[in-house]
């Protein structure tokens, strides 16, 4: 197997604690690491929620008072994600390139409703909080990709349904996608990195723990500042993601060194 020709010959921040080439990573990203590409956080200073109330935009509530002003919200931010100067940054590529090279299983978890992470290669990947590309029909469940405007006028292109469209995202109060498989990999992992997460949304928030506890795993938190759950982790690098990311994955791919003599 791939996997047996390898060692870890460092760690990081001279940790004793080993981290076999088999063991599973699990990655999971918050808006913190779409920054440097021009996507705006939510609960920083100029974040999101800074401008709009998560009651007026992020609720199914909302949506079924005032559909029209829930597709002004995300219409513009689609616009946003498809405008030319938005492109995925080195903390993205950096991901990519450790699914590519790790050796052991690998899984990045996102919050984020952007398709920078696909945009970068990254293949093993879930959006728990759903694509603002796709579409989700309330009348007949299809998810269809989409890169225009929604309106309450819009049909659905599978059931022809008007005004059935929704962004395909998770709102407050909404189960997220995807958790059984989440909940399976977490159990499993030797390393849980959090990045760019400000920890204030659950069951991400919780991902952490149910890391460590039920698996064991390492975790590390990289982010610009130290977040709401930053004692939960054992390990801590703070910066950029564009500047964090790529040394820190530099270091676990450098860590595998071929070991000679074994096929
Ligand atoms: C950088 C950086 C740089 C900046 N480099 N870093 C009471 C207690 C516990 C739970 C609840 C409760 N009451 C209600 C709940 C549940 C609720 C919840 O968590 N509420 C909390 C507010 C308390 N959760 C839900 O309702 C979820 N569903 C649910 O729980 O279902 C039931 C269930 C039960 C059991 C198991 C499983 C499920 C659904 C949550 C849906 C969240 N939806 C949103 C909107 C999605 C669509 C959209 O994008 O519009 O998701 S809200 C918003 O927050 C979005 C994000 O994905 C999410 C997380 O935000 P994120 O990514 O952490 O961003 P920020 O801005 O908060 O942080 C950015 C960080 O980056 C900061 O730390 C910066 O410092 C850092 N940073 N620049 C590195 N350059």
């Amino acid at each position: 197997m791939a996997a047996n020709r390898y060692h870890i010959k460092i760690m990081n921040e001279g940790s004793s604690s080993g981290l076999s080439p088999n063991s599973a990573i699990v990655v999971l990203t918050g808006a913190g690491i779409s920054k440097e590409s021009g996507l705006d956080t939510f609960r920083d200073a100029d974040g999101i929620w800074a401008r709009v109330r998560i009651e007026d935009v992020a609720t199914p509530e909302a949506f079924a008072r005032d559909p029209a002003r829930v597709h002004e919200f995300y219409n513009h931010r689609r616009q946003g994600l498809l405008a030319d100067d938005v492109a995925p940054n080195a903390a993205h590529r950096a991901l990519a390139d450790l699914e590519q090279r790790w050796p052991g299983e690998f899984l990045i978890v996102t919050q984020n409703i952007d398709n920078l992470h696909e945009r970068a290669g990254s293949k093993q990947l879930i959006h728990m909080h759903g694509e603002l590309l796709v579409a989700l029909c309330q009348s007949c469940f299809a998810e269809t990709d989409w890169h225009q405007d929604l309106s309450t006028e819009t049909a659905c292109p599978k059931c022809g349904a008007v005004g059935s469209m929704r962004p395909n995202v998770v709102w407050f109060g909404e189960m997220p996608y995807q958790m059984d498989r989440i909940y399976r990999a977490l159990a499993r992992c030797g390393l849980f990195l959090s990045i760019g997460t400000s920890g204030n949304v659950y069951p991400a928030a919780g991902f952490v723990e149910e890391a460590r506890m039920t698996a064991g795993a390492r975790t590390m938190e990289l982010n610009l500042e130290p977040s709401e759950g930053a004692s939960l982790f054992e390990e801590h690098r703070y910066g950029p993601a564009g500047e964090i990311v790529p040394t820190f994955v530099e270091e676990l791919i450098g860590g595998l060194a071929p070991q000679h003599g074994r096929s």
